[in-house]
């Protein structure tokens, strides 16, 4: 098994919307109904979903916390909750050594991060010294085949491109494999394209991809991975719910989390899915992909300082 992050990141730097907003609804200093409905509310709109924030809500009711419960012991409760709900989802995207070339697919709607976070990873496993291919199997979008080809070229990687225009995806994945298998190489990351308004062409191409795959290599994918933009929000859940009946999704990686992500999504995907979260994208550059620590990443949402 080898991993894809070298190590584990300490910081995740997502900027705290949850805590912020915290400190305002504070000012009331005591829990009447009042508090926790706008406690609820708040929750729901950093977009952690209506069934983990009722959760969180009834566990504070439990607890019985002191009337003048101060802001600090809020955020730390909050923060326990949170962590609970995604330590099951904490995983690391290991590879098997032994079944070379691992084939991973990138799946998800147009504009989400797939191209760049093929790009990050990339830079992650030849840093290891890992072999690796790239297929572009985004026929669809004018640009997308090209942008893929710049972020090979800058991690000096080989792409199988489209042989051409109207190349079918399947067709593209097909000769990357074949390719990966017989040039030894330990990875092969394929992009795809994300139409979501036509699900129908969307299912059909993502299944052609998996079905001729498994033509080569029985095992393969190895893996089926959704990225998700953590600024659409709640759409996010309608996205892993589709890609999920398509194709069956083994894990995500949710990207944006620097910018004007609230990052309370991740905890709404954890709650009602329960699917594996291998990293989060932090920005636009190379280094910006980490591994999703779920301490970590609770303690940024609600800036609990990392003193115990
Ligand atoms: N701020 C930020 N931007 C990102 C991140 N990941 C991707 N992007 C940007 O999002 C846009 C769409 O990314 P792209 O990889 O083309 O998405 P694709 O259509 O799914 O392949 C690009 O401008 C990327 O630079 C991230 O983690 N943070
Ligand atoms: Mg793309």
């Amino acid at each position: 098994m080898f991993k894809i992050f070298s190590k584990s990141n300490a910081k995740t730097s997502i900027t705290s919307k949850l805590a912020d907003a915290l400190k305002q609804i504070f000012s009331q200093s005591k829990i009447s109904t009042n508090f926790l409905e706008e406690l609820e509310d708040l929750l729901i709109l950093n977009d952690i979903g209506s069934e983990a924030s009722s959760q969180i809500i009834k566990n504070f009711q439990q607890k019985k916390f002191d009337k003048n419960i101060d802001l600090e012991t809020l955020k730390k409760f909050l923060c326990d909750e949170i962590k609970e709900i995604l330590k099951p989802c904490e995983a690391k995207l290991e590879l098997d050594e032994k079944n070379l070339p691992q084939v991973l697919i990138f799946n998800g709607v147009n504009g989400v991060g797939k191209t760049t976070t093929i790009g990050k990873i990339t830079a992650n496993l030849q840093n290891q010294g890992k072999k690796v291919l790239i297929g572009a199997c985004d026929t669809f979008r004018a640009g997308a085949t090209e942008q893929l080809e710049i972020w090979a070229k800058r991690n000096n990687c080989q792409i199988i491109l489209p042989n051409k225009e109207s190349e079918d995806p399947a067709s593209v994945a097909y000769r990357a494999l074949d390719y990966a298998q017989k040039n030894n190489f330990d990875v092969l990351l394929i992009d795809t394209a994300g139409r979501l308004h036509n699900k129908q062409n969307l299912m059909d191409e993502l299944k052609k991809i998996n079905n001729v795959l498994k033509k080569l290599e029985p095992n393969s994918p190895h893996y089926n991975i959704l990225v998700i933009d953590a600024t659409t929000g709640q759409n996010a859940k309608n996205q892993l719910q589709i890609f999920n009946e398509i194709i069956g999704i083994d894990g995500l990686i949710v990207t944006k989390m620097d910018g004007s992500a609230k990052g309370g999504i991740i905890v709404a995907l954890a709650k009602n899915f329960s699917k594996k979260i291998f990293a989060i994208g932090v920005g636009e550059k190379i280094s910006d992909l980490q591994e999703f620590d779920a301490d970590t990443f609770s303690k940024n949402l609600l800036a609990v300082n990392d003193t115990n």
